[in-house]
């Protein structure tokens, strides 16, 4: 089979192996300026936009995608090189794989090297929604307390020079400052981070730099910007050379970066669009006027219970979350973590049944096809653990709820940033910015055993409560003790059944 490589030019010819983009890119215009374009974008956002696209109508609602950070150098080039095509690959449980290509990308822009571009593609009347993906971590803000990071030294830099963005909040304000000046509107600014309250946030933060920036300016974007919360999901693993290999063997198509994701998807969000919006609900997105118990229980019970699996699973020697999944231990454990400590605290939401939404969520975590790494999982705990996993063990402190399922968690946490080997000794694979005040903190255990908890930033008031300190401590103790991961597990299930 003669090798096709993706790009524009080629879209009849790849057309007659996979489904294709089969409207007039060349008439679409980038109504959303989208930063950071990961695969979760690519197998979320992006996808939904070039559904509508494919049914007609919403020329002006293409995507420019911008990297922020010099690491975004390599999807801007091979994006660059595909004209914004890329290959969607679908895996299903049942081993069905759906291979198409997305042509709702059509432009690429880097904004670590020339700032320019990028802020004057923010601030051109074409934009009307600004959204993000830059992970829970990228919103510059301490996790423990909610306050914006002043002392950031780029934060510090862009408060000095504006002309010099480097953080979103730089970009942000560049670009509606000159939207303001030209008398343009704003646009929308739209988070899709897995964080509770995302369009909140993304408003406290960029308010508060603002008004350190230019008062006045924050006053406009005060009334002008809005700042929808949305709930996103779509487990995307982090793409490999396999999944390269397997749409040149079976469809002897050429991607450089394609992406796999699960056939799950959702996107839920507000209706508060400073400067209109796709209609999106075309495309199946819910839109609600709240979105708040929709985020709460996804972070609670899909990504808190990911961290779960991710952290005790990866102490354990397991690869990937479904391996988890195979294991009658990890999946009992799992749903006592979702039954007894998440569900209790979260909201009631008429129309959804949350025993079906756990039931879904166990098959979509074993599905065999997904391979998600538990090392994606476990990747930045430091930012995603604060927001998943302790605010549900805070709550259950406060109303006497059990904590010993995500307490674990926590210690295992702990065992794992100070010895980096998993429990047969096998290296493991840690991607944390805070990686090396994680293995300073933990290794401080054996001496001081709540050591690790003496991280504010991440813990709050955690060390002051006595009932969580003695859950922990006997935890942690054990594990260093030398107990095994699993052993603690079926411990804790069994206190739990007695
Ligand atoms: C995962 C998420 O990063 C994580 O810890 O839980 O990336 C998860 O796969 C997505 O939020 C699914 O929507």
């Amino acid at each position: 089979m003669e090798t096709i490589f993706v790009n524009q030019a080629n879209l009849p010819r790849l057309a007659e192996r996979i489904p294709c983009p089969d409207y007039d890119r060349s008439s679409l215009t980038a109504g959303v300026v989208h930063v950071g374009v990961g695969g979760f974008h690519r197998a979320h956002q992006a996808y939904y936009l070039h559904r509508l696209l494919a049914e007609g109508g919403a020329r002006e609602w293409g995507i420019c995608g911008i990297g922020l950070r010099g690491a975004d150098r390599k999807i801007h080039d091979v994006l660059t090189e595909q004209d914004g095509l890329y290959t969607l690959i679908v895996k299903h449980p049942d081993g069905k794989v759906d291979s198409q290509i997305i042509g709702s990308v059509i432009d690429f822009l880097l904004g670590a090297e020339d700032p320019e571009p990028v802020i004057a593609k923010m601030a051109a009347p074409a934009t009307r929604i600004v959204s993000l993906t830059i992970t829970e971590g990228g919103y510059n803000f301490n996790p423990a307390t909610g306050a914006f990071d002043f002392d950031h030294p780029d934060i510090r830099h862009e408060l000095d020079h504006p002309d010099q963005p480097k953080t979103i909040y730089g970009f942000l304000t560049a670009a509606l400052r000159r939207r303001h000046a030209a008398g343009l509107p704003a646009f929308t600014v739209m988070s899709c981070d897995n964080l509770q309250h995302n369009g909140d946030i993304i408003r406290e933060m960029l308010l508060a730099f603002a008004r350190r920036q230019d008062p006045e300016l924050a006053t406009w974007i005060d009334g002008a910007v809005s700042f929808p919360n949305t709930m996103v999901d779509r487990i995307t693993p982090v793409t490999t050379p396999e999944d390269i290999t397997y749409l040149q063997e079976t469809h002897g198509i050429a991607d450089g970066w394609p992406v796999t994701c699960e056939p799950f998807i959702q996107w839920i969000v507000e209706d508060k669009f400073a400067n209109g919006r796709p209609a999106l609900e075309q495309a199946g997105v819910q839109i609600v006027p709240d979105v708040k118990p929709y985020e709460k229980m996804k972070l609670r019970l899909l990504n808190a219970g990911h961290s779960v699996l991710g952290i005790l699973g990866a102490l354990h020697g397991y690869a990937t979350i479904n391996a988890c999944m195979e294991d009658e231990t990890f999946t009992t454990y799992l749903r006592a973590f979702l039954d007894e400590e998440v569900t209790p605290v979260l909201d009631a939401i008429p129309g959804i049944d949350v025993e079906e939404y756990k039931d879904t969520l166990e098959a979509r975590f074993a599905n065999p096809n997904i391979r998600d790494k538990v090392s994606r999982i476990c990747s930045e705990s430091s930012a995603k653990l604060p927001k998943f996993l302790i605010p549900t063990l805070v709550d259950n402190l406060a109303r006497g709820g059990s904590i010993r399922y995500a307490t674990l968690v926590l210690a295992a946490w702990c065992y794992y940033s100070d010895r980096r080997v998993d429990q047969d000794g096998q290296p493991l694979d840690i991607i944390d910015a805070m990686e090396q005040t994680l293995h300073e903190s933990a290794r401080r255990t054996t001496t001081d055993p709540v050591s690790f908890l003496r991280q504010q930033d991440l813990f709050g008031d955690l060390l002051h409560n006595e009932r969580f300190v003695w859950e922990y401590t006997a935890q942690v103790n054990e594990l260093y003790a030398g107990a095994e991961i699993k052993q603690r597990m079926r411990r804790l299930l069994d206190m739990g059944s007695r």
